[in-house]
């Protein structure tokens, strides 16, 4: 037994996990996106199926590698802003959606409960993972109460655990980017319909910057992320016991999509595939040189996240910034900041407490973009 057995045995009765009644189950969803994806031209796969066991240990590296800046800039936003996060909210839950290791989260967890105990419901679809997060945050803060939920968030959110009016749903790392629009159009009105008036909402997204540095973030010199990439051939094939598939033929292709403001993940074949599903009665061929879309992460402007809220009708909303630019903002993102915190429509409570907050000054803009 390891060091984390003995701690999830021991915190058992602060936290548990629950899998999510789904309209399909894992296996299901996984043949219908084959089925649809595949047949797509160019094939493209939803990004879920990258995290798998081995996916999200793949990920977590990533999350550590010097070209892959969001999870570092995130972690200092959040290191910088979290006791005002806590004021600003009052919040008794904390609701994260594709949580995975939830490692970042924990600068949010300790400084809510310096304030008092929590209830903290990470909600993700990878259950290894989800597991390890659950005992791991139950065994290190004893004021704070786990309730891990296996469940897809595109599927429904509601109901969302806590109490209404008191739950801060955070929705990290820039996985927001990973939705396409319409993808991003019907999770903000499922999250709008399990939402209530008090809750707010917290999202690190990612903003567009030098290409060159986006495309090394998706490419990395270690060839982590083309790892990561070719994983979701062997989830394929492992998953759907496919003949013909090897992740050995796919060559890691990450490329900046201007049009789009997104980084686009493609794996190229490079040799002809043919691929069999025995399990779907489907044949599938890509000859040599042809693509498939593997993921995309959108990079956003700053009007575009205005949006958000505002599309999302979140009254009180929360915005947070990864990264606004490489360097500090100067007069004319101080006003994009005043509009912003109109179209979030804060109480005028809320407001003093931002304009109280030492780091809410033009010259430091992008922490004060997190609320
Ligand atoms: N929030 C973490 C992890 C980001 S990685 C961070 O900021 O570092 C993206 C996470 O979202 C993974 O843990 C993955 O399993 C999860 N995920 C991806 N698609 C999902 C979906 N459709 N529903 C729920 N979780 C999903
Ligand atoms: C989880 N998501 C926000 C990551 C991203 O940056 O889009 C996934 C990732 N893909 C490759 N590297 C990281």
């Amino acid at each position: 037994m390891t060091a984390t057995d003995t701690a999830l045995v021991l915190d058992e009765t602060r936290w548990s996990i629950v899998e999510r009644r789904a309209s399909m189950t894992a296996a299901e969803r996984l043949a219908a996106d084959v089925r649809y994806g595949l047949a797509q031209q160019p094939p493209t796969l939803p990004a879920r199926w990258f995290y798998d066991e081995k996916g999200s240990v793949l990920f977590d590296e990533i999350t550590r590698l010097p070209e892959y800046y969001p999870t570092r800039r995130e972690t200092e936003i959040l290191k910088a802003r979290a006791a005002d996060i806590v004021a600003t909210t009052g919040a008794t839950t904390l609701i994260e959606l594709g949580s995975g290791t939830s490692e970042k989260t924990r600068i949010l967890l300790r400084a809510f409960t310096a304030r008092g105990p929590l209830l903290f419901a990470p909600m993700d679809v990878s259950v290894e993972v989800l597991a390890d997060a659950a005992g791991t945050v139950a065994a290190t803060y004893p004021g704070i109460t786990v309730q891990a939920t296996v469940a897809d968030f595109d599927e429904s959110l509601a109901p969302l655990a806590g109490d209404p009016g008191a739950r801060l749903i955070a929705f990290l790392g820039g996985t927001i980017g990973n939705l396409d629009p319409e993808g991003r159009d019907e999770f903000f009105t499922k999250l709008r319909d399990a939402m209530a008036p008090g809750d707010h909402l917290l999202i690190g997204a990612d903003l567009r910057k030098d290409p060159a540095r986006l495309v090394a973030a998706y490419d990395d010199s270690a060839g982590v992320t083309a790892a990561f990439n070719r994983n979701l051939i062997e989830v394929l094939r492992r998953e759907l016991q496919a003949e013909g598939l090897d992740p050995a033929d796919f060559v890691h292709v990450a490329r900046w999509n201007a049009e789009a403001s997104r980084i686009e993940m493609w794996l190229r074949a490079a040799t002809d595939v043919h691929a069999r599903f025995p399990t779907l009665d489907l044949e599938w061929e890509l000859a040599a040189g042809e693509e498939m879309l593997t993921e995309i992460s959108t990079k956003f402007d700053l009007p575009g996240l205005h949006q958000v809220p505002v599309e999302l009708g979140v009254e009180d909303g929360l915005v947070g910034v990864v990264e606004v630019a490489q360097g500090p903002l100067a007069g004319e993102a101080a006003g994009e900041l005043r509009q912003l915190l109109r179209q979030l429509n804060m109480s005028r409570q809320q407001l003093a407490q931002l304009h109280k907050c030492p780091n809410h000054k033009d010259a430091d803009l992008h922490s004060s973009l997190t609320i």
